[in-house]
């Protein structure tokens, strides 16, 4: 529908930016010659209680991996995102809360959040909440998620925010999984006018989970919960008793500051743990120079604060620079389609950052929605997630931003901390699909299967060079698996896990996972994590699961699944199975497809053949590739023959 083309940075654009494609490279060669000068330098960016002489520490040799930045300053990162501002700012809205319900918002300033969070940094005190404790945030975008991040941060206690959609049993294994005795959840979510039982969850997941002692409650919609005398705690009395004098505790660069959950190829979901100092200088400079912030702007991510980019864009790097970001409890299409739309009027927003997958399903509702409001406040517009084709890219450019907007297409993961490949705004010449160039400090290499880089313009595998400030620290309580997951395959660089495309121009194009990790609607989800739901299930023997292209999620889940000996296929059970990886996870890890497997291709030796389980699903038969080496090679005719995706 769209000619692609590409898109030079406009004059305009050009005179008002703080860089040029010039100074960008220059700097961004000092950054890759002498990291040690540029991030000294960058470091200053944030407050320090006791200032770094010491800038970075790095080994990616296996034998003595580790990861320093700034490691003999001390700061704390709440005093970063608060105290920092009181001076200057402290009566401007920190925090724009627009609620499930349009007519539900809320402005809170710096001074207010300042409050709170030392409110609440106290009643975690008293709940014998210490530095180093891990604390379990299970809580829908409520302005309390935030208070209740930053108050841990204060504290010196590491978060460890379970993403508002898992089930009990993906919540109870990341408490246990991090020995965390503490969760601070809500007495239920509201979602596109729906409730989320948030507290019934909690309680649910705690009876597997002996050593957690505590719950703190927030009321955000006043139905009845179950409560447990000495356990539970309702979060406005506590703070209600607290007082409001609470100095921030003095934590190392290397201190953590927070675990984060994330799917990988193999085995549970790991604990990804990120560090103070060089987490909030990496998160607070992306945030100003992706999105090109300046203050007294509103800037809104709609991300959830379960995945790393609510962390690190809505909360700590906006928070940092002093901004105003907004915080959405609801969805893009309650009570319409136009609500993101309509939201971007109510509150001003000058820059707008989503996924995908949103904007495939806005588009697909035609440009109406969109039309039909003004969105003259628009800056910049950003995405993040998944690799955005470039059809989206062109409706996103020309319907939503109305031409005049910069797209930044940014590309990191929950392990990189903070946005490693990105245009600038006003700086960057577009390509529509591209992530562009490398962030200061991140030197990016594509090598092939034998880690041989490739130079120009090439294919292959993205690995990272060398370490940037907010690069993860370790797998909570692996590190050997953070070890072997991140600098084993290519040694001596990072690993993503990503494929990627250079063009001649030096551009990088994401074209997706190589591993076992599939993308549904930009949420991370391992294979073998909804196999394992499956084969839990008592009627199935063995299943694969792999993603397939999907118009609105960019992958979907598709599954192969064996039932036991004498068990005969229905549709019931297929809706039994998609009803118990929902309870076994969550609802995004939900099949979308299921086909009945009398077997599964095999090598000789036992292995499953993902590959031509993909092709498969794919439709894309006729590249199956050899199958002389299966163990069975009429099992693949029996499942082309049936394949669900037609
Ligand atoms: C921030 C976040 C990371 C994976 C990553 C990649 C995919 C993220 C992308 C992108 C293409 C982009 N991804 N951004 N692919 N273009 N702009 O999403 O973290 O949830 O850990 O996912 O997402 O495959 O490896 P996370």
């Amino acid at each position: 529908m769209w000619e692609v083309h590409d898109f030079p940075v406009p004059a305009d654009l050009a005179k008002t930016a703080h860089l040029d494609a010039a100074g960008y490279e220059k700097m961004y060669r000092e950054s890759i010659e002498n990291p040690e000068a540029f991030w000294a330098e960058h470091g200053k960016r944030i407050d320090w209680i006791k200032p770094y002489s010491k800038v970075k520490d790095v080994s990616y040799d296996a034998s003595d991996l580790h990861i320093k930045w700034f490691h003999d300053g001390t700061l704390n990162a709440a005093a970063n995102c608060l105290d920092r501002h009181l001076a200057e700012r402290g009566d401007q809205v920190a925090i724009i809360w627009e609620g499930d319900d349009p007519k539900d918002d809320k402005k809170i300033t710096y001074r207010e959040l300042h409050r709170d969070v030392c409110k609440f940094s106290n009643a975690l005190k008293d709940l014998g909440v210490k530095k180093g404790d891990r604390v379990t945030i299970y809580l829908p975008m409520i302005p309390e998620a935030a208070v209740a991040m930053l108050a841990c941060a204060r504290v010196g206690a590491v978060h460890s925010i379970v993403f508002g959609g898992f089930s009990p049993d993906a919540l109870a294994g990341r408490i246990q999984d991090c020995d965390s005795n503490i969760v601070i959840t809500a007495d239920e979510g509201l979602r596109g006018g729906r409730t989320v039982p948030l507290k019934v969850n909690t309680d649910k997941a705690l009876e597997d989970c002996p050593d957690c002692k505590t719950v703190v409650v927030v009321k955000r919609t006043g139905g009845s919960v179950n409560f447990v005398e000495g356990r539970d705690h309702w979060y406005h009395e506590i703070c209600d008793a607290a007082s409001d004098d609470c100095p921030p505790t003095e934590m190392g660069a290397e201190d953590p500051l927070f675990i984060l959950y994330t799917s990988g190829s193999t085995g549970k979901p790991k604990g990804v743990l990120h560090t103070t100092g060089g987490y909030m200088v990496y998160a607070s400079m992306t945030h100003q120079y992706v999105f090109d912030y300046r203050d007294g702007e509103i800037y809104w991510c709609t991300a959830d604060v379960g995945w790393v980019t609510g962390h690190s864009y809505i909360i700590y790097g906006p928070l940092a620079n002093g901004a105003t970001t907004l915080m959405f409890e609801g969805v893009p299409n309650y009570p319409d389609f136009s609500r993101f739309w309509q939201v971007c009027d109510k509150h001003n927003v000058s820059i707008f950052y989503t996924a995908p997958t949103a904007i495939r399903a806005l588009m697909r509702e035609g440009d109406g929605p969109v039309k039909s409001t003004s969105r003259k406040s628009l800056r910049i517009l950003g995405s993040v997630g998944e690799p955005i084709n470039p059809e989206a890219w062109m409706w996103y450019h020309e319907v939503v931003g109305d031409k005049r907007c910069p797209i930044v297409d940014t590309w990191w993961q929950t392990e990189t901390g903070g946005i490693l490949i990105t245009p600038l705004p006003g700086v960057t010449n577009l390509k529509p699909g591209s992530a562009t160039l490398p962030f200061f400090g991140v030197e990016p290499i594509i090598v092939d299967g034998d880690n041989k880089v490739l130079e120009g313009a090439t294919e292959g595998n993205l690995c990272i060079q060398d370490s940037w400030p907010g690069q993860m620290r370790t797998v909570y309580g692996d590190h050997e698996r953070f070890i072997q997951t991140y600098f084993t395959t290519f040694p001596g660089r990072y690993f993503s896990g990503d494929g990627c495309r250079r063009d001649e121009d030096g551009y990088y194009w994401i074209t997706g996972r190589v591993d076992d990790v599939i993308n549904v609607s930009g949420h991370r989800m391992g294979t073998a994590e909804v196999e394992s739901a499956l084969v839990a299930h008592d009627k199935v023997a063995e299943a694969a699961v792999v993603g397939y292209p999907h118009d609105i999620k960019g992958q979907g889940i598709y599954a192969y699944v064996t039932l036991n000996a004498g068990l005969e296929p229905t549709e019931e059970l297929r809706k039994e199975l998609v009803t118990w990886v929902r309870k076994e996870i969550g609802p995004i890890a939900s099949p979308d497809l299921i086909q009945w497997a009398p077997g599964l291709p095999k090598t000789r030796s036992g292995k499953i053949m993902r590959r031509i389980l993909r092709k498969i699903a794919a439709n894309e038969h006729d590249a199956l590739g050899d199958t002389s080496t299966l163990a069975e090679p009429a099992v693949v005719d029996d499942l082309v023959e049936n394949r669900m995706n037609k």
